[in-house]
């Protein structure tokens, strides 16, 4: 019998002066390299040191068994940290208590406002490795020695929820790179798509007001299933190219770690002699490209709302280092002008499959964050920070974009020394004039600080260098002020039909399905007829579908279109995800659903193959303790059951006893688990004694090739080996003919 806990002890009546608890654990702070302890040895309750947390060098934790001593922001340290100083034993409370008034007066002052966009994120740490040399056609230090490393920090987002709502949104997610080159730091602030909804930064407002909760009510969140989000975009054609990727599966990725980034803009690369070259930034995911299925996220969203986060700390944690190529679209003004388009409108993209992309390093996340708010939530993006050898365009968006960042940082982080936090300042040197201000850190020495002044070389400060330093590209213009879009921005339609063409009959489906889900959330139906009348100019077949689902009486006109839609664009098979999807199961995850008496030898084999895969499994079991297998082998659980749904997982095994078959097949829960595994069209592996289960979730008779009996030893690399396929497509077809 298990032995009966000790009750807790009740901290409120402990008497002053007694010793802070032990903090459990000797290392809180993850892998991370740490500076020797500020902490006077005597503010130590034992005989030991203590380390700094992180870089911002707070002493916090235990280590070897050691305990610091806490202490106030000033120093001092604290007998009793769990009555406030009172008169009397029953009060009233004397504001002299200088350290309760400072742990509150903090406490009320935690929070900074969240970014208007891109609220919810998630960041690591890594490196950029260089695989090939661009001296040739750019200055940029980061460019220019094969092999080299570069420091990063990357954050992943949503767009439209605030912090604290769920990962899986249908939603662009931001892929913003932080590259702390030997020059300066290079941002690049993209997305996980590579063409955005507005040509001109002026409508960013209007977009993100449309797209976030109604202004009255401040709902829905998270989400632009509604009338505001799809009355703006119906009325800005420009969006459609964008809109048909955030109706596909991009829009709910099944990790960070499985979508591509983009750099969207085009950008300049600027050789030493000032010669200049167009390219377009793509990272490309070693993992290959994954997403889930819509009915699937929305479950996540119940089951794990930090699904997202939650999968990039694993998988750092455990060793499994996320990686991405860094792509290049490069290109000329000559081949720029062959386009119908222009290469500044962000609504566009150059297929691959015309200018192939050319791979010249890599991107590896090594290093989860030590303090979320210090790095993830501190760090300040800026489209502005380039580096000599990169250079902006006169893309719109993007120059808007330079003024934004810069000022919403002052907003966010509340003082212009927001570069001193230790996650945006430079690694390289840094000297320059710039002086005080709130929570001024970093603060130069001596008398001078301004020039030109003639103090010399020893104590006159920095200088400029225009030889190193950074130069514009001498881009030429000229024309009257205007406030007009370029007619060469007008073709709205021939990219979207293009990205729709390019997609398989199964992504074609989710895309209707999307649209017609997400218009089915529209109350206004002239709203919902607006929406089919683009859809008209991109393809017959999706607006025919589209407003079939929505049960439109009357089909409306096309909507009127300053160019018409060139048809005849050729597919590419690169705006595809299930084109691009993994060759294997590595990285992937495993869910096994287990029962007492399950058979020893399958579990065993079904964990060395995940293990040789460089896959992870998790267990999941009626009970949190766990299983015994029938050979007395006793297994933990990760999950019960309720906790653990199917769709947590990217394909799951069923290693179940007749018994707890039994058990199990009579439970709702399991029953969910076995269908909505089905349903999202994982692979299923099954010992024989499942099919009760089966059976009673109602999928019994439909069992298909992607569901694989676990018979022997043998099957179980034989399963993950199918598995590498991930889903199993042709059964969303079949499942829905089913159901008509
Ligand atoms: Fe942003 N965007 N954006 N955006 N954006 C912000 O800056 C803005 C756009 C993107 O993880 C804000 O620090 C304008 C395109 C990412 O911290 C803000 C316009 C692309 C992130 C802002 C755009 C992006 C942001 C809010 C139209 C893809 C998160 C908080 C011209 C290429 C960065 C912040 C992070 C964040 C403005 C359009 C990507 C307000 C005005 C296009 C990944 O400055």
């Amino acid at each position: 019998m298990a032995k009966k806990p000790a009750p807790a002890k009740n901290p409120s009546v402990t008497k002053t002066g007694v010793a802070p608890a032990k903090l459990a654990g000797a290392d809180i702070g993850g892998e991370s390299p740490r500076k020797a302890s500020p902490i006077p040895e005597d503010a130590l309750i034992s005989d030991s040191y203590s380390e700094p947390q992180g870089e911002g060098g707070e002493t916090r934790q235990v280590a070897e068994g050691k305990t610091a001593v806490l202490t106030t922001q000033q120093g001092v340290l604290v007998a009793d940290d769990q009555n406030s100083l009172k008169q009397g034993t029953r009060g009233p409370m004397l504001m002299e208590d200088f350290h309760f008034r400072e742990k509150i007066f903090h406490f009320d002052h935690e929070r900074i406002p969240e970014r208007v966009v891109h609220a919810r994120g998630y960041g690591a740490h890594g490196f950029f490795e260089l695989t090939e040399g661009l001296a040739d056609i750019t200055r940029a230090d980061i460019f220019q020695r094969v092999g080299e490393r570069t420091p990063a920090f990357v954050r992943f987002s949503t767009v439209a929820g605030s912090k604290g709502s769920f990962d899986l949104a249908r939603d662009v997610r931001g892929f913003a790179v932080k590259l702390y080159t030997k020059e300066g730091n290079w941002d690049i602030v993209g997305n996980n798509i590579p063409v955005f909804f507005i040509q001109d930064a002026i409508k960013f407002p209007d977009l993100i007001h449309s797209a976030k909760p109604e202004p009255d009510r401040m709902f829905p969140q998270a989400q632009t299933a509604h009338d505001n989000f799809w009355d703006f975009i119906s009325l800005t054609p420009e969006s459609m190219h964008m809109v048909m990727w955030i109706m596909s599966d991009r829009a709910i990725p099944r990790s960070f770690r499985t979508m591509e980034g983009f750099g969207v803009h085009t950008f300049r690369l600027v050789d030493s002699a000032g010669n200049s070259t167009f390219v377009k930034f793509h990272w490309k995911p070693k993992q290959g490209l994954q997403s889930v299925v819509w009915n699937e996220a929305v479950k996540i969203n119940g089951a794990d709302p930090d699904f997202h986060r939650r999968d990039l700390w694993d998988a750092i944690n455990g060793g499994d280092f996320p990686e991405w190529e860094l792509g290049l679209q490069l290109f000329d003004q000559e081949f720029a002008d062959s386009f119908d388009f222009d290469v500044l409108d962000a609504t566009k993209i150059i297929p691959e499959e015309i200018l192939p992309v050319r791979v010249v390093g890599r991107l590896v996340l090594d290093r989860v964050v030590d303090n979320f708010f210090a790095e993830t939530e501190q760090v300040a993006f800026c489209t502005q920070n380039v580096v000599p050898g990169i250079d902006f365009t006169n893309d719109p968006l993007l120059q808007g974009r330079n003024f934004s960042y810069l000022d919403t940082q002052l907003k966010r982080l509340g003082s212009p020394n927001f570069t001193h936090l230790p996650i945006n300042a430079p690694k390289c040197p840094f000297a320059h004039f710039q002086q005080d201000g709130h929570m001024a850190i970093t603060n130069p020495h001596g008398r001078v600080n301004y020039e030109p002044n003639s103090w010399g070389a020893e104590t006159g400060g920095p200088r400029e260098d225009p030889k190193r330093g950074f130069t514009s590209f001498g881009a030429e213009a000229e024309g009257a002020k205007l406030r007009i879009r370029s007619e060469s921005f007008a073709d709205h339609y021939s990219q979207a039909r293009q990205f729709y063409v390019s997609q398989t009959p199964i992504e074609q489906k989710h895309m209707a399905d999307a649209l017609t889900f997400e218009l089915s959330k529209v109350e206004r139906r002239d709203i919902r007829a607006r929406m089919v009348s683009h859809l008209l100019n991109i393809d017959d077949g999706l607006a025919a579908k589209v407003a079939d689902g929505l049960a439109l009486s009357d089909m409306p006109a096309p909507a009127q279109s300053a160019r018409p839609t060139v048809p005849d664009l050729p597919p590419s098979d690169a705006l595809s995800i299930v084109k691009n999807g993994p060759s294997n199961f590595k990285g992937r995850k495993l869910g096994v659903l287990l029962s007492d008496g399950a058979d020893p030898t399958l579990f065993g084999a079904l964990v060395s193959a995940v293990d040789k895969l460089g896959a992870i499994y998790e267990v999941v079991a009626p009970k949190i303790g766990g299983v015994t297998l029938s050979d007395g082998t006793k297994v933990t659980a990760r999950h019960k059951i309720d906790g653990g749904p199917s769709v947590l997982f990217d394909a799951v095994a069923i290693v179940v006893s007749k018994e707890g078959a039994a058990m199990l097949a009579g439970d709702a829960v399991a029953q969910d688990f076995v269908r909505d595994a089905f349903g999202h069209c994982k692979f299923i592996g099954y010992t024989k004694e499942a099919e009760l289960i089966f059976a009673k979730g109602g999928i019994g008779s439909m069992l298909d090739e992607a569901c694989v009996p676990l018979e022997r030893a043998e099957d179980a690399a034989k399963f993950l080996e199918a598995a590498a396929a991930l889903r199993h497509w042709p059964r969303e077809l079949q499942v829905d003919l089913d159901a008509r």
